[in-house]
């Protein structure tokens, strides 16, 4: 009993702090997004891809969490956008006050996206609020088609699922029919995305998705500023 107080504590603070950050955004008109998934399902490259895409025409900022190691913000900053990795030492998911630590070094005036990538795990990340308007879960065809069922946690907080490694659906028991029932089970109108980051089959479509929400907070920010 103690036990499940101390943790609804902890999340209600976690979720003050995302919300203030939240706020933080909202003034500089900078859209936020989460990437989550289990493990190596493609998150790093799914970063790579939609920034090498846009960094021309959107100033963009990367957060990477991992438990150790910079190896991601390297292959981010490669890409040529700033980006700070945080270490959460252990910590299987990234939260509002690891965010916190690195935020005032974030300057929000001079981006028009921030993209966080959590920590490789279907199962915390989920738990812990960020700072940002679209949550967003990638699966990769190896896993399996099963996930949804396993994880529904992760799939009911998110907004777009991109489905990656269609390349290797010759090769692995992956059912898109199962995969999309139980997701749509869930939530009935989410998109998602049949991709190959690979290849880059279906990845123009989570782009598109993606510059919507850029236009629609760009003509807000110039909205206000007029
Ligand atoms: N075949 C295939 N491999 C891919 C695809 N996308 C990514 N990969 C490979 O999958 C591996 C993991 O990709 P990452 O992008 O590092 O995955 P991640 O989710 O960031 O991994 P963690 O940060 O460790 O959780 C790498 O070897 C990628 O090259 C794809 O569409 N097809
Ligand atoms: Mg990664």
């Amino acid at each position: 009993m103690v036990e499940v107080k101390l943790m609804q504590q902890i999340l209600a603070s976690n979720d003050a702090l995302a919300r203030e950050q939240l706020r933080q955004l909202n003034r500089h008109g900078v859209v936020g997004i989460n990437i989550m998934s289990g493990p190596g399902a493609g998150k790093t490259t799914l970063v790579e891809k939609t920034v090498a895409a846009l960094k021309d025409k959107w100033r963009i900022w990367v957060i990477e969490g991992d438990i150790q190691g910079d190896i991601d913000a390297r292959r981010v900053i490669a890409q040529g956008v700033s980006c700070t990795q945080i270490n959460t030492q252990g910590a299987c998911h990234l939260d509002g006050l690891m965010l916190s630590a690195v935020f005032p070094s974030i300057d929000l005036k001079k981006i028009d996206l921030l993209i966080i990538e959590n920590v490789g795990n279907l199962v915390c990340p989920a738990e812990f609020k960020l700072p940002v308007h679209y949550n967003i879960t990638v699966v990769s065809t190896p896993e399996g088609s099963d996930k949804p069922i396993k994880y529904p946690l992760m799939f009911t907080k998110s907004d777009v699922i991109i489905v990656n490694k269609i390349d290797l659906l010759p090769y692995v028991d992956f059912d898109m029919m199962q995969f999309s029932r139980a997701v749509r089970k869930l939530k009935p109108r989410i998109p998602i995305y049949a991709v190959s980051l690979r290849s880059g089959e279906g990845v123009s479509k989570w782009l598109s998705w993606l510059e919507d929400k850029l236009e629609k907070f760009c003509r807000k920010k110039s909205g206000t500023r007029s």
